[in-house]
């Protein structure tokens, strides 16, 4: 590839002369050419792995690497004044997803083709996302989120369904993207169906609300579009069957054209379920072999039976989708009445009331999911054995031989070969590249002595700091103080997470340092997320927070050693140079409620060290790391269980300790709430005063003491960086790539192409 030949040959000059746009122009043409070229991964079985979200993040680093061309375009462009960071920031980031559970479908696809399955992602491409998040006087805004305005990497499929609703019907258009492997001769696809009725102009530029009613116009136009009324939940219900539709229709489809006759359909074909959102492809195959193929009820249920399987990714009961059937019948009749059918079958065989698919008339999903597919799956070990133990209990004592537990991972070509190219070359010269292919960076263990090392590592994080600076500068215009320690907690906003522990431990260290009590180095605490705009509590977290930044910048006093900065519309792009600049991992939250957590793999793999409680994939980088690398507290997920259980956690006793009510209070004191919006602090306040269901204030002692001691700890500046030797290396489990070769092993059984 000779970039600067390519650039005279299309636009007649130099590679050095054009500017960053068309240098990204060029390099997209080159990869979308190569890509292009390339035969898809295949084989009897294919998977597809269905999902509301694919958080892909921006594709031009990932493909380059993917393709084995990212050193030679990194050298190129150097060689012609160009900054490749630089020149991404003229891709726009597909606004496909929410959070982990969508950044974890993007890591899975990515893994998938590395391994040669075959295998493609099957979503919806929603034309304004989710939403861009704006902050206008410290509280969220949201704006729609048109990332389609660009050309980007979509590729029109020529390929249609019809989708049948109960009144009536519409059209779909296939659209796709290009899933590379690492170094791969073979591909997979990201599979988008979109509407051909859809109307862009339904929405308009400065708000994401839009008529609900409009279903042939607006199926496709968002990611979760509010669901605070009726409307709102019907067309969830809508769209999700729009996806299964398309998906089950297009699965036929493929597996006929392999020399399938459909009743062998299983050979032909797996999906995996991502969450309880596409689990109405159970009735919607069973529809299929029944009513266009003339497969007899009980031979279609025991086809699907053995060909779908359901990953779980929360035990929050308010997630756990249950649509009235009343819904159902309205989006689809046909489907409403297969799914009483199962129920009745189901009934037959189980008396106990928690295992039945329709109850009190509505229709719980994941038990439809785990009675008419073949697997379950939990996402870490302790979120699997609560599900096991707990709350599916009455699933697994059925079903014991159907649950297992995939620890979630991910790929460790975004997550350190693209985000933190200087890491991966130390790596590559203290350990050879074979580490690229397996993810094995153990080898870094013999290293954790080695004083050069541990400074290189210091190096890096240092130019990593440089770049998060400049990031945060040109996103926001923000100042991040000279040599602070950065401290982060990165991920949506929800109260089981506890970004606001993390916040009063805050007005703690703000009033210590206003006691005379100045830190060793000045701290800069990072948070970024978005809330759900139905999630009133959740906006009003991040109101606190932001009022308290401003506050904090606005106090000489405290100013210089102390900083909270929030990110604007924080995404996979913002996670990329935020990451790798982190010295503390905030992983927070109520032990038991965070099913796996990936954030806190990618902190580990970029030598952050984790703050955390016993929560969620936690457990398993502290049984990794081991004490000394990590630093837990906070209440156990058995304790949590046991106070939810016998309802005994008393937030106000928690709130009268005096060390406590002196933090919250803040919260409400007339000076600070004059800077702020006085309802939603108050509301905040009265919320965590009274009923505070994810227990902030219970672990907040034991979090400022923990927090203090990591601060200090950081001052042993060799003893901090063996630290963060360790976790990276110790980070290898994490890969995507065994979790996948792990789906593979023990639920899909798909052969690897060559
Ligand atoms: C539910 C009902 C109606 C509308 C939306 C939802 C909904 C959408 C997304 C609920 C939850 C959603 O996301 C859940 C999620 O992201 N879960 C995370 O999945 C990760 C990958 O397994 C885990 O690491 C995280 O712990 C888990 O919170």
């Amino acid at each position: 590839m000779n970039l600067d030949e390519l650039s005279r040959q299309k636009y007649g000059r130099s590679l050095a002369e054009l500017d960053d746009a068309t240098v990204y122009q060029l390099l997209m043409s080159v990869v979308s050419e190569k890509s292009a070229e390339l035969p898809l991964n295949a084989g009897k079985k294919r998977l597809y792995y269905i999902s509301a979200e694919f958080l892909i993040g921006k594709l031009l680093t990932n493909n380059l690497i993917n393709l084995g061309l990212y050193d030679e375009a990194k050298q190129q462009l150097a060689e012609a004044g160009h900054d490749l960071n630089k020149v991404e920031e003229n891709e726009v980031e597909p606004s496909l997803g929410n959070g982990g559970l969508g950044r974890l479908a993007a890591c899975f696809i990515d893994s998938m083709a590395t391994l040669g399955l075959p295998g493609d992602g099957v979503g919806l491409n929603y034309h304004f996302g989710l939403f861009h998040q704006k902050f206008v006087d410290n509280q969220q805004t949201t704006m729609p989120d048109g990332w389609l305005d660009r050309e980007g990497w979509l590729r029109d499929e020529n390929t249609s369904f019809t989708v049948e609703f109960g009144s009536f019907s519409v059209t779909s258009k296939l659209f796709s993207i290009d899933v590379l492997g690492y170094e791969r001769p073979k591909k997979n696809r990201l599979r988008l169906f979109d509407l051909e009725s859809i109307d862009d102009s339904l929405v308009p530029d400065n708000s994401i609300g839009f008529d609900k009613t409009e279903l042939k116009k607006n199926l496709t136009l968002f990611l979760y579009p509010d669901d605070s009324d009726r409307n709102g939940q019907l067309l969830r219900v809508y769209q999700q069957y729009f996806m299964v539709s398309n998906a089950a229709q297009l699965i036929v489809k493929e597996a006929i054209s392999r020399g399938c006759n459909l009743h062998d359909l299983a050979e032909y074909a797996v999906i995996q379920i991502n969450d309880t959102h596409p689990t109405m492809v159970i009735p919607e195959l069973i529809r299929i072999l029944t009513e266009d193929h003339d497969i007899a009820f009980d031979e279609a249920v025991s086809i699907v039976r053995s060909m779908v399987a359901y990953t779980n990714h929360t035990i929050l009961a308010e997630a756990l989708e249950k649509w009235p059937l009343e819904f159902l019948e309205e989006v689809s009749p046909k489907i409403a009445a297969i799914i009483k059918k199962l129920d009745e079958l189901t009934r037959a065989e189980f008396d106990d009331p928690a295992v039945q698919i329709i109850i009190d008339g509505k229709v719980h999903m994941a038990h439809l999911a785990i009675h008419y597919g073949y697997s379950i799956n939990g996402v870490a070990a302790l979120h699997t054995k609560i599900l096991e133990e707990s709350e599916l209990k009455p699933f697994y004592d059925i079903y014991p031989e159907k649950f297992s537990n995939k620890t979630n991972g991910i790929t460790f070509r975004r997550w350190l070969m693209g985000c933190n190219p200087e890491l991966a070359v130390l790596l590559d010269t203290l350990l050879g590249t074979e580490w690229r292919h397996t993810g094995d960076v153990s080898g870094l263990l013999k290293f954790a002595d080695d004083d050069e090392v541990l400074e290189q590592l210091a190096a890096i994080k240092d130019d990593a700091k440089q770049v998060m600076r400049d990031f945060l500068k040109f996103n926001q215009g923000a100042q991040v103080l000279d040599g602070s320690i950065v401290d982060v907690q990165v991920k949506r906003i929800h109260e089981y997470k506890r970004q606001q522990m993390l916040a009063l431990y805050l007005i703690w260290k703000y009033l210590d340092i206003k006691n005379g009590n100045i830190p060793e180095r000045p701290i800069t605490v990072i948070f970024g997320g978005k809330a759900a705009p139905a999630y009133v509590i959740a906006q009003d977290i991040i109101h606190l927070i932001l009022t308290l930044g401003e506050w904090i910048a606005n106090d000489p006093d405290v100013a210089p050693y102390l900083q909270v900065i929030m990110i604007e519309n924080y995404n996979v792009t913002a996670a990329e140079r935020i990451i790798p600049a982190a010295d503390i991992s905030e992983q927070i939250s109520l032990a038991s409620k965070e099913a796996s957590g990936t954030s806190n793999m990618k902190f580990m793999l970029n030598g952050a060290v984790t703050l955390c409680t016993i929560d969620g994939a936690n457990v398993e980088i502290a049984e990794l790391v081991g004490d000394d690398n990590i630093y837990t507290f906070g209440a156990s997920s058995d304790e949590v269980v046991k106070l939810y259980a016998d309802g005994s956690y008393n937030a106000h006793a928690y709130y009268l300790k005096p060390g406590i009510k002196l933090l919250v209070d803040f919260i409400t004191n007339p000076q600070f709430m004059a800077t702020g919006n006085a309802e939603r602090l108050q509301r905040l306040h009265d919320d965590l005063t009274s009923k505070d269901w994810f227990m902030a204030l219970l672990d907040l002692e034991e979090y400022i003491q923990e927090k203090e001691l990591v601060y200090s700890d950081y001052e042993d500046r060799k003893l901090w960086l063996k630290k963060s030797l360790v976790n990276i290396a110790m980070a290898g489990k994490f890969s995507s790539d065994r979790t996948i070769a792990e789906y593979n092993d023990e639920i899909w059984h798909l052969q690897a192409d060559k």
